[in-house]
C-alpha cells in the first residue's frame, strides 16, 4: 500500500469524553483509511486542568505508536488548531449547567461557534470540511457556517449518525436479525428528541421494515421514543453521556462522507428539502458524490404520520434559529 500525504485533522474538545475515544480511532486509521496518515491538531480551553488532561491524552497516543500518526499539535489557540486543517471536527462545547435553560445553552455555545466558524474560514485548508458534534449540534453548525465568508455552506455538516445507528439497532433487535440486515434507515431533523427516524423507508433483509415488523403502533410509538430519548437513557444508566458510541458515529459520518455512492444521514443546510425551512441545518439522507461532498437524496414519500413528525422537528429548528438570530452572519 502506498502512503498518501498526511492530512491535518483538527479536533476541538480533545480532552473530553468523546475525544478520549475518538482520537485513537482517527490515529489508528478507522476514519480516513489505513493508507492515510494524519496530523492531529487538538484544541482545548485555556484552563490548566484541560491542557494538562490533553497532554495526558497525547502521551497515550504516543504510547500507541500508531504508524499513521505523523504529528500532533496541542493548543488552546483556535488559529493554531485550525491552521491548514483539511477536516475540523468540532466536538467541544459547554455542557448544560444546573438551572440552565436550552435558550441559555444556545447562547453560550453559539459564541464558541461564531468564533470557530470565522477562524476556520480564515486559516483552514482550501478543501476543508467541518463537522459539528457539540450540542445543540444542528444550530451550532448553522452558526459556524454563517460566520464563514470564503467557505460555502455545504462544507459544514452536523452529526445525526448516532441517531441513525441507534435506530438501526432497535429495528434489528425487534425483528430478531443482525444489524447488517437493516438498511435505508435515515434520520430527519434535529439531533434532539424531536428527530424523526423514517422507518417507512427502512428495509430488513431487503423487505419493507413496516411489513417485517408488522406492528405500526410500535414503530410510531416506542421505536421513535426509544431512539429520540436514547441519550437520556444512557446518562441514566452510565451516569455520563454517550461517548464511545458518539465517537464511533463520527467515524461513520466522516468515513461515509469520504466514500462516493454511500447514502447516510447527516445534518446539512436543508435548502427546503422535505419541507424544512431552507436556512436550518436538518438531518437528511445524503449520497456522497466525491470525497467530502454530497447531494441530498430527494423523493422519499412521506405519509401523514411522517409529515407531522417533520413539521415538529422543523419547528424546533426554526425556534432555535430565532433564539440565536443576533449571532448569525
Ligand atoms: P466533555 O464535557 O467530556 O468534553 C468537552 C470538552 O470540550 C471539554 O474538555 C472542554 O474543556 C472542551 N471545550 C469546551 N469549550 C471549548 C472550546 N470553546 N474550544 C475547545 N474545547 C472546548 O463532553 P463530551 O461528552 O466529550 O461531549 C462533547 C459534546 O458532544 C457535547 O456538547 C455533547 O452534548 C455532544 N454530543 C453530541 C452528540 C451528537 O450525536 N451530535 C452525541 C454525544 C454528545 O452528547
Amino acid at each position: 500500500m502506498t502512503m498518501k500525504r498526511a492530512i491535518r485533522v483538527a479536533v476541538t474538545g480533545a480532552a473530553g469524553q468523546i475525544g478520549y475515544s475518538l482520537l485513537f480511532r482517527i490515529a489508528s486509521g478507522s476514519m480516513f483509511g489505513m493508507d492515510q496518515p494524519v496530523i492531529l491538531q487538538l484544541l482545548e480551553i485555556p484552563v490548566e486542568k484541560a491542557m494538562k488532561a490533553l497532554e495526558g491524552v497525547a502521551m497515550e497516543l504516543d504510547d500507541c505508536a500508531f504508524p499513521l500518526l505523523h504529528g500532533m499539535v496541542l493548543t488552546d489557540d483556535p488559529r493554531k488548531a485550525f491552521d491548514g486543517a483539511n477536516w475540523c471536527l468540532l466536538v467541544g462545547s459547554k455542557p448544560r449547567g444546573p438551572g440552565m435553560e436550552r435558550a441559555d445553552l444556545l447562547q453560550e455555545n453559539g459564541k464558541i461557534f461564531v468564533e470557530q466558524g470565522r477562524v476556520i474560514d480564515e486559516v483552514a485548508a482550501e478543501d476543508v470540511r467541518v463537522v459539528v458534534v457539540g450540542n445543540p449540534a444542528n444550530t451550532n453548525c448553522m452558526i459556524a457556517a454563517r460566520s464563514a465568508r470564503r467557505l460555502p455552506a455545504e462544507r459544514f455538516s452536523a452529526m445525526v449518525r448516532l441517531d441513525q445507528n441507534r435506530a438501526q439497532t432497535q429495528l434489528a433487535k425487534k425483528a430478531g436479525v443482525l444489524v447488517s440486515e437493516v438498511t435505508e434507515i435515515y434520520i430527519y431533523g434535529n439531533h434532539s428528541p424531536t428527530m424523526f427516524p423514517a422507518f417507512g423507508h427502512a428495509k430488513i433483509g431487503g423487505r419493507p421494515a413496516v411489513e417485517v415488523i408488522g406492528d405500526r403502533g410500535w414503530l410510531e410509538g416506542e421505536f421513535c421514543e426509544v431512539v429520540g430519548k436514547r441519550g437520556a437513557a444512557i446518562i441514566a444508566a452510565r451516569g455520563a453521556s454517550s461517548a464511545a458510541s458518539a465517537a464511533n458515529a463520527l467515524v461513520d459520518h466522516v468515513r461515509d462522507l469520504c466514500t462516493p455512492g454511500k447514502v447516510h444521514s447527516i445534518a446539512v443546510k436543508s435548502n427546503g428539502a422535505y419541507g424544512f425551512h431552507p436556512d436550518v441545518w436538518a438531518g437528511l439522507p445524503v449520497r456522497t458524490t466525491t470525497p467530502g461532498s454530497y447531494e441530498v437524496v430527494l423523493g422519499f414519500e412521506m405519509d401523514d404520520f411522517a409529515r407531522k413528525k417533520l413539521e415538529v422537528t422543523n419547528r424546533e429548528l426554526v425556534e432555535e434559529m430565532e433564539t440565536v438570530k443576533a449571532m448569525l452572519g
